[in-house]
């Protein structure tokens, strides 16, 4: 009865009374006591990993206390929740970042001490979560990371891949891709969700109804599959609020065709079921291009659906119809992929719901709003019509009724423009007919955000500009940003350390403008003789890295010169190149007595090229073949190395970051949506040589011209040079270098010749040609400063205390104002 549930509430109660305690004690026997029942080794006989296991899943208990308290005080306060949808997370690790922001990164450290054990080492034995392939990715988990801190009601929602995104190896200078196999030995930081499962519709019929005297459509499926949640607690930094990221696995579901069993064919009918969990086996590897892949298009509306419907069971559990949707739901598309939400939505509440369209299409056009992460329309996402019809015939039926009801408010406004009304079409008519879901989600999306300001303007002028002119209102930016905890804090602790003291707080790890205080000291010796000390130290520790990784010594005191991103055409990885060839060249051809005024650089490059992309696995093995001359040229010495650092990753760059002078972010101008990685350069003090693209062109507004080596053709330069025909301005050295590797000066004569096609005469469509001169202008610049370590090291610091304004914080209360309209919501401690 009544009282026995008191007296086991109570008796509870007494058991879970107070949080888990901090105490070095308390941890060590945490951690212990993992080792044994966890993961089942004696406590008197484990290695580094099984102890990094014992320490993660005590670091777990703490997050998973965090997670049920602000998931309980959410319940009790419903407000309105952000839910980010998002194909890709690039999480790297956890385990730093989480006792970081748990605040017990000390106490775990003077444990394990205790226990004869160092924090670094063990945080070294954990692998990357590499659920993503680049910039989107990570911005993603920046962004989840300031949702936690800024205590917003927020869930993410994802695909829980089985295989991450390939392992790179490097054999004779070739890219190799090797599966990502991450779950081998267990993940930690997720909790399997066996009861919060949903089943998810594919294939089949529509059948239409009468019920009660009304049409209805009744989707009978010709598969199911079962989505099994599988949680991430995301902690907030200073605060108890810890998130939820959801990530969904595929499993044969019960339900299945009872059919297959009954025919005999047991064997076959097991093999079927176990298909299904392929729907989330695997993270497409192609960056920012668009195969309409049916396996790719089942994943989309896989995840999409079991968010769907986890969402509208939450706010089912305290609404009784779908009124206040609205003003407790907003739902943001991480690009186009999860755009299948949309029909899926109107699908849910007509269907199942049965509400009528206007009423159904009143809420849809609340609650969505859209982040474009691409420049140019040939990225944006396309389904062919017979794909999508087989997989979902219901929404494909769905999709032709919004765009019907499109076309007739295009007609009422621009009367009958067939061109204009074409263009802007859901359905794109030819061979073969496709649906362009970027055009899905303007038509549906309250809100379309760009990631710069200069983003923006392409999305208005070039590839929305159609939608740009009947919907003006619909259009924003809000620059990227990354956050200062992982990319500072975690990464650099020397750095982060020195900050603190100089600005003698620590709030700017949740307050960013506070950097700004840097300013007054830049100019100050001590700071500046610290600083560089901090440096040095990161250098050192990068050099390390790159003995261990490939064998190879470089000096600290060499210049390191960093390029760290996926290899594309467009970012111009090409371009560092030959310019490394020309100071070779120069190097070589150089009397004894001018080597003493070089200055000595190691120049670093790494990323990963999709598979199928020729040209930029081309440009890797370019990036080895010209590396081996260099680096065993007795000419050259110490004056020039050039490094290829493989399998780049999130860990690799909380490593390579803090270790660099030098940074290149060289695309050809209008076509960076922003870019993220110079953030976190910035942030780091190190000193970018870059185009003014992108988020670039802000941070020169933050930081100023004089600390930045800015080079290269502008957009409106791009635009006039594409139109006179390309290629206008080439210089002599330019051609020399070509020439070298056409010639076969690096071998692989044959193997190169496309390559080097690419960029000379009129085919050189990415500039490299035209910007070559003006690049070696700005290394020179950049050598010059060097020299002189007073000043560089003050434009470091400037670097820093300007960078403030690129805190993925900034960013997230933008989205939260004006794109979402939630609010703070924070946990008692
Ligand atoms: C990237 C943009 O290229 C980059 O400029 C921007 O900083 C970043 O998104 C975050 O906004 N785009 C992608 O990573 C991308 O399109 N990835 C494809 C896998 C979808």
């Amino acid at each position: 009865g009544a009282g026995d549930r008191s007296a086991k509430a109570e008796r509870m109660f007494q058991l879970m009374d107070g949080f888990m305690t901090n105490d070095p004690m308390s941890l060590q026997k945490d951690i212990l006591d993992h080792v044994e029942y966890t993961v089942a080794r004696s406590r008197f006989n484990f290695d580094d990993f099984e102890a990094y296991q014992g320490l993660s899943h005590s670091v777990r208990d703490r997050l998973i206390e965090r997670w049920h308290d602000t998931h309980q005080y959410l319940k009790r306060k419903d407000p309105k929740r952000l839910y980010f949808l998002s194909l890709e997370f690039l999480m790297g690790r956890s385990l730093s970042n989480s006792v970081i922001n748990l605040g017990v990164r000390d106490q775990y450290a003077d444990a394990l001490n205790q226990l004869g054990f160092e924090f670094e080492v063990l945080a070294e034995q954990e692998g990357d979560a590499a659920l993503g392939n680049g910039g989107l990715a990570r911005l993603s988990a920046c962004q989840m990371d300031s949702l936690a801190t800024m205590d917003f009601p927020a869930w993410g929602y994802g695909l829980r891949y089985q295989y991450g995104l390939f392992r790179q190896v490097i054999l004779d200078g070739f890219q190799h891709e090797q599966p990502d196999y991450w779950l081998n030995f267990g993940n930690p930081w997720e909790i399997e969700r066996v009861h919060v499962s949903y089943p998810v519709k594919f294939y089949g019929a529509v059948e239409e109804k009468v019920l009660e005297g009304k049409k209805c459509h009744v989707w009978v499926p010709g598969e199911t599959v079962e989505a099994v949640a599988y949680d991430n607690p995301i902690p907030g930094y200073g605060t108890r609020n810890t998130i939820n990221l959801r990530l969904w696995a595929a499993k044969p579901s019960d339900q299945q065709d009872m059919e297959a069993f009954n025919t005999g064919d047991y064997i076959n009918a097991v093999i079927n079921r176990q298909r299904a969990e392929t729907i989330s086996s695997l993270l497409y590897p192609d960056d920012r291009s668009y195969q309409g892949k049916e396996l790719r298009l089942k994943q989309q509306y896989f995840f999409v659906s079991a968010s769907l419907q986890d969402i509208i069971r939450r706010f089912k559990d305290s609404h009784s119809n779908f009124d206040d949707f609205p003003e407790k739901v907003a739902l943001q598309l991480n690009d186009t992929h999860p755009s299948l939400a949309i029909p899926e939505v109107m699908r849910v509440l007509i269907d199942e719901e049965y509400l009528d369209w206007e009423k159904a299409w009143g809420i849809v056009s609340k609650i969505f709003s859209l982040t474009i992460h691409a420049v140019n329309p040939e990225g944006l996402e396309k389904v062919p019509v017979d794909l999508l019809g087989s997989l979902l015939p219901r929404h494909l039926q769905i999709i032709y009724q919004i765009n019907f009801l499109f076309m007739e408010e295009l007609k009422k406004h621009y009367g009958l423009d067939y061109n204009r009304l074409s263009r802007m079409s859901i359905v794109e008519e030819g061979a073969v007919k496709n649906i362009r879901m970027a055009n899905l989600s303007l038509v549906c999306c309250h809100t379309v955000d760009g990631v710069s300001r200069l983003h923006l303007a392409t999305l208005k002028t070039r590839v929305f500009k159609d939608f740009h002119e009947f919907w003006p209102q619909k259009f924003q930016y809000k620059t990227n940003g990354v956050t200062q905890r992982r990319w500072i804090v975690v990464s650099n602790p020397p750095l982060s350390g020195l900050i603190s003291r100089w600005l003698g707080t620590d709030a700017w790890i949740r307050d960013m403008d506070l950097l700004l205080g840097l300013r007054d000291h830049a100019e100050d010796a001590s700071l500046q003789e610290e600083w560089m000390m901090v440096r040095k130290v990161n250098k050192i520790r990068l050099s390390e890295f790159i003995e261990a990784m490939i064998g190879m010594k470089v000096s600290p005191d060499a210049m390191f010169d960093v390029q760290i991103k996926r290899i594309h055409e467009y970012k111009r990885q090409l371009l560092n190149i030959l310019g490394i060839i020309h100071r070779y060249d120069c190097i070589k051809n150089m009397k004894e007595s001018d080597k003493e005024k070089v200055v000595p650089r190691v120049c670093i490059i790494g990323g990963k090229a999709a598979p199928g992309y020729e040209i930029a696995k081309k440009i890797i093995k370019l990036c080895h073949a010209v590396g081996e001359k260099i680096n065993n040229d007795s000419d050259i010495g110490d004056l020039l190395k050039l490094v290829f650092i493989p399998d780049y990753n999130v860990s690799v760059a909380e490593l390579v970051i803090p270790g660099s002078d030098l940074s290149q972010h060289i695309s050809t101008a209008g076509h960076e949506a922003s870019g993220t990685g110079s953030m976190k350069f910035l942030m780091n003090g190190c000193l970018l040589l870059a185009t003014a693209d992108g988020s670039t062109v802000e941070i020169i507004e933050e930081i100023g011209n004089e600390n930045m080596f800015i080079f290269g053709a502008n957009v409106q330069e791009v635009t006039n040079l594409r139109q006179n025909g390309l290629g206008v301005k080439k210089s002599l050295q330019f051609a020399r270098v070509v020439r070298m590797v056409r010639e076969g000066y690096f071998g692989f004569k044959d193997y190169f010749k496309s390559l080097c096609d690419t960029v000379e005469d009129s085919s050189d469509f990415y500039l490299l040609g035209n910007d070559f001169e003006s690049y070696l202008e700005a290394q020179a610049e950049a050598d010059k400063a060097f020299v002189d370590q007073k000043k560089w090291t003050k434009m470091s610091i400037l670097s820093t205390a300007g960078s403030g304004r690129f805190s993925s914080d900034r960013t997230i209360r933008d989205y939260a104002q004006n794109t979402w309209g939630i609010e703070p919501c924070k946990c008692p401690s």
